[in-house]
């Protein structure tokens, strides 16, 4: 059995979201997590190494990161095809965009929220302007991220365009609430959202 380290209404809901659409069992494992006005507190059951969500147990592995997660649970449930594999097509556009997520957009858009400089030459990802000329650019051209299917990108890099727009961290064009709502529509993002 999957144990997935939840907390509701944090990054372990896309996880959810994957797994609903995997259609695999799971268990979920609540914890507390320390919040940033400081309230809270680290769960010492939490076996992420920073006490963190989401992680995964899977027959004694604990495997975090999020975008680490989704690629480990769509290779190893290939039947409901969330991911392309190894030598198919578009397996390299799918790893980049797992690997947008946590590398580039996150931060790119924390950089706004938190008013932090961008030092060109320094950081590894691209301003919030570029990052949203990107994914606007990219959604322009393609149903979802992988083209003509839904994958676990969409809901990497998709869960993470409809919360930023939903908080005002990314600028919701017209492109953007298109695809919002096309993820909106799907069955597996309204079980996560329950
Ligand atoms: N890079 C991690 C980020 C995980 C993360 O920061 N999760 C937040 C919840 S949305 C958390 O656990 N915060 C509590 C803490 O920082 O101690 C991932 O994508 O899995």
């Amino acid at each position: 059995m999957l144990t997935l380290i939840h907390k509701p209404q944090t990054r372990s809901g896309s996880i959810v979201w994957l797994l609903e659409e995997l259609g695999v069992p799971y268990e979920t494992r609540a914890v507390t997590l320390k919040a940033a006005d400081g309230s809270g507190a680290r769960d010492p059951s939490n076996p992420h190494p920073h006490g963190k969500v989401p992680a995964l147990i899977d027959d004694g592995q604990v495997i975090f990161e999020s975008g680490a997660i989704a690629l480990y649970l769509t290779d190893k449930f290939p039947a409901a095809r969330m991911g392309p594999l190894p030598g198919e097509p578009k397996r390299g556009e799918y790893l980049s965009w797992l690997f947008y997520r946590p590398g580039v957009m996150e931060p790119a858009f924390l950089e706004r929220r938190f008013a932090i400089p961008h030092v060109y030459g320094a950081m590894g990802w691209g301003t919030p302007g570029e990052v949203e000329q990107v994914i606007n650019d990219h959604l322009a051209k393609n149903r979802w991220f992988l083209g003509e299917d839904f994958s676990a990108a969409d809901i990497l890099v998709g869960g993470g365009v409809f919360y930023m727009t939903k908080f005002g961290m990314m600028t919701e064009t017209d492109v953007v609430k298109d695809y919002c709502a096309r993820l909106a529509a799907r069955p597996a993002f309204a079980k996560m959202m329950a």
